[in-house]
């Protein structure tokens, strides 16, 4: 089997691409990362060309040996779908979590994108905590959720609570909440540990002034996670466009009755 047959690799382009056509991912923005199956691993086995050891920066060891598919640094989700062999890259980790190598794509002297740290630091905490059925890692330039950076204060609490209110199904797609970073210089070990920290009770972290990461087990649930919490976001652009209050919303008490006959568990935290 080719490498670009392979259901993971098709099933990584089809969501880059849906970013793309979301209009999440101006120019080199935002980037998608997929901790490989070892069983995929094995069925693009003889396509694999393992390049030179170089250091990620930071240290995982509990993603000793691990795959991963990820975008390229530099390049374009709109391109992804075109010239994926240029676009993205598989790279493999050493036995200690510190250094990785290519050993696929990224053709014309690629390198994994520019937020590798943060990518791999909230894999490693998402595999810890979910048990190791996290995979997926998706950070996006989402104009919604940037937007409320900028007119609602910082909090968790804050965010949560407005994005659950703006559409019922919220609670029940995101029950844990989010997470907000206030802004940070991106691309670093300090915002991937402030990110990753987050991850631990969230799937969703918001960078202030910037965009969105997302954690989930598929493509499919991580890009209808992001999906869902901008969409919230976008309708609550709206109201606030139309006025500064809401004359009528969800209130603690029909989220507590949601949570009943939904069976999801909502922190009382939230429901202030
Ligand atoms: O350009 O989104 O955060 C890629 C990014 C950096
Ligand atoms: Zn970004």
């Amino acid at each position: 089997m080719g490498f670009l047959d392979a259901g993971f690799v098709q099933g990584f382009i089809r969501m880059a691409n849906d970013g793309w056509e979301q209009g999440w991912h101006e120019r080199n923005g935002g980037n998608l990362s997929y901790r490989v199956r070892p069983e995929e691993v094995e069925e693009v086995r003889e396509c694999l060309a393992p390049g030179e050891w170089q250091p990620v920066g930071i240290s995982v060891p509990g993603l000793a040996g691990e795959y991963f598919l990820v975008t390229g640094s530099g390049k374009y989700f709109r391109n992804v779908i075109l010239k994926p062999e240029d676009s993205l890259g598989m790279i493999e980790l050493d036995g200690a979590g510190e250094n990785y190598r290519i050993v696929w794509g990224l053709v014309s002297g690629g390198r994994p994108t520019s937020e590798l740290p943060s990518h791999l630091m909230n894999h490693e905490v998402k595999k810890e905590v979910s048990g190791g059925t996290y995979r997926v890692i998706y950070h996006a330039h989402t104009t919604n959720v940037i937007a409320l950076t900028f007119v609602l204060p910082l909090k968790d609490e804050v965010f949560t609570r407005e994005l659950w209110e703006m559409a019922t199904e919220c609670p029940v797609v995101f029950p844990d909440g989010v997470g907000v970073v206030p802004w940070m210089v991106p691309g670093g070990r300090e915002i991937a540990v402030a990110t990753s920290r987050l991850m631990r009770q969230y799937d969703v972290a918001i960078w202030a002034h910037h965009g969105m990461f997302a954690a989930g087990e598929d493509f499919d649930l991580t890009f209808g996670l992001m999906h869902t919490v901008e969409k919230s976001a976008e309708i609550l652009v709206k109201t606030l466009s139309m006025r500064p209050d809401k004359l009528q919303t969800i209130t603690p008490e029909n989220f507590r009755d949601l949570a009943r006959d939904f069976h999801v568990t909502l922190p009382e935290r939230f429901l202030y």
